[in-house]
């Protein structure tokens, strides 16, 4: 059956982030063609009643990795299985990352993750590139990416030493050169060097178990490299955006800088927002293991609801999930030895619901920060608002019918990720998607999954994004810094002394 291009959704609270508003939504043709009460419109159009529920922007990912090959093992979401959960669960965009393999070029590595994700994707998405090195084809490429291929987002990795990891010489090479062209710099904020060596000691005390993975990397050494990235980018007049904020004092930085007036954005995701690190201690190997990820999720168990704080009072801008799922016999590749095991975990199709009941239904923020921090920052930041991120005349039709008092457990058993296990098992969660529309077609609905891969498309993305690059323009003009003009010194000079 020829899918409806036209559809009304009738009578729900339209939630944008800055008000909310009982009205009817008229889809035609992929785009949202009228927002307003009681509207008409020509016969024949499928009809939706939305009456008591709301109708929210898609949710937007900022932060995915399906199908990474990562420490010996590929994540088992692909771009298809992926991005069908992620509409499952109320998101109708992600952005995922190509990283180049060693030697591969950034271009090379662009068109492989295209490649990759255009036949399968089931909705939107676009690709942040990440920095694993430096030099001057690099940098070039980078300017290439920025015009020419709809890339304004490189991140650079502080950890991961050996493998993707830059050191601050090259992180203050690759920020100028994102703020020369518009970009925004992601960066994993950890010390790896002090990684290493945490991992060395714990290893040789025998804890080899995923307890040492935290154990080895405690909170202050991301809170170290969350500072140092955010003094390296203000030395260079560079916005920043700090991915997957895990920990009460990582946040801590953030919030200051952006208190001092720094242009930074701190990612907190799902797991770190939903559940904490106790995990790690289970006496169940594989339990533990499945929580495995970096930063990792800390034990601390105000972290969740100290995050979630932060990200209703801006503190933190929005929401992630950093989806990159291993079944656990991949996480056993490390049983002997924890910094073996592959890193991530899921979230992907979670997200919305987990944000929902620990910040929504907890009272910490209301419906308009919910939509901001799941769905406009994001388009905001990466430089496709208004196209996504609001139900407005001439957005796209990527708008989710969102059930506040409907609950679901979130389980392995049900979700519809590749994963054969799922960090928030057991989790009840108020807020739950009812009906997912992507680029107007109706591809969830109760339960349904109605799905093609390729529907999906890739979301160019145009460099100096207003909302991040105003206040980093404005100092260029105001901030220069200047020589004072004074007499030269023409009294005695010293002779230089040798070293004895
Ligand atoms: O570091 C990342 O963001 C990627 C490699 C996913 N894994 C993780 O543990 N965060
Ligand atoms: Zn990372
Ligand atoms: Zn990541």
């Amino acid at each position: 059956m020829a899918e409806p291009s036209r559809i009304l959704i009738k009578g729900g609270k339209v939630v944008n982030e800055d008000c909310s508003v009982i009205s009817d939504v008229y889809i035609e043709n992929g785009k949202i063609a009228q927002v307003g009460p009681n509207l008409q419109v020509p016969a024949g159009v499928r009809v939706i009643d939305a009456t008591g529920r709301l109708v929210i922007p898609g949710g937007i990912d900022p932060h995915t990795h399906m199908e990474l090959t990562l420490m010996g093992a590929k994540s088992v979401d692909d771009f298809h299985i992926g991005t069908r959960a992620a509409v499952a669960g109320g998101t109708t965009m992600i952005l995922d990352f190509a990283i180049p393999t060693k030697g591969q070029s950034l271009l090379e590595a662009y068109d492989v993750w295209r490649s990759r994700a255009d036949p399968k994707v089931c909705c939107d998405y676009s690709l942040h590139v990440a920095v694993t090195s430096w030099s001057d084809e690099l940098k070039k490429e980078m300017a290439i990416l920025a015009k020419e291929k709809g890339v304004n987002s490189f991140k650079m990795f502080m950890a991961y030493k050996g493998l993707y990891m830059l050191r601050d010489p090259d992180l203050h090479r690759a920020f100028a050169q994102c703020k020369e062209i518009g970009a925004i710099a992601q960066v994993h904020a950890e010390n790896g060097d002090l990684i290493e060596e945490g991992a060395k000691k714990m290893l040789s005390m025998g804890i080899t178990g995923p307890e040492g993975h935290e154990l080895c990397r405690p909170e202050e050494v991301e809170a170290e490299a969350t500072q140092r990235a955010i003094t390296i980018a203000n030395a260079v007049n560079c916005p920043l955006y700090v991915v997957h904020v895990m920990s009460k004092a990582a946040a801590k930085v953030v919030s200051n800088a952006r208190r001092e007036g720094r242009v930074v954005f701190g990612e907190p995701i799902a797991a770190g927002l939903g559940i904490d690190g106790t995990h790690y201690w289970d006496k169940d190997w594989a339990h533990a293991a499945g929580y495995v990820m970096g930063p990792p999720i800390r034990p601390d168990p105000s972290t969740p609801g100290y995050l979630m704080d932060l990200l209703a009072n801006d503190d933190l801008s929005l929401a992630g999930t950093d989806n990159c799922t291993f079944n656990v016999c991949q996480k056993a590749l490390g049983k002997d030895d924890f910094s073996k095991i592959p890193n991530g975990v899921n979230g992907v199709e979670d997200r919305m619901s987990v944000i929902w009941e620990k910040g929504v239904h907890s009272g910490k923020m209301d419906e308009n920060r919910f939509v901001t921090v799941t769905s406009t920052n994001a388009a905001k930041i990466f430089n496709f608002y208004p196209q996504k991120g609001r139900i407005a005349k001439n957005s796209d039709a990527d708008v989710v019918i969102w059930d506040p008092k409907r609950t679901r457990k979130i389980s392995a058993k049900t979700h519809h990720q590749a994963l054969d296990y799922n960090i928030f098992e057991g989790m009840e969660c108020h807020g739950v998607a009812v009906v997912t529309i992507s680029r107007g077609k109706v591809v969830y609905e109760e339960g349904k999954l109605n799905v093609s891969p390729g529907h999906g498309k890739f979301i160019h993305r145009e460099p100096f994004s207003e909302y991040v690059y105003k206040r980093i323009k404005q100092r260029e003009q105001v901030r220069k810094p200047a020589a004072v003009v004074r007499k030269p010194y023409e009294g005695k000079v010293a002779s230089l002394t040798k070293d004895d």
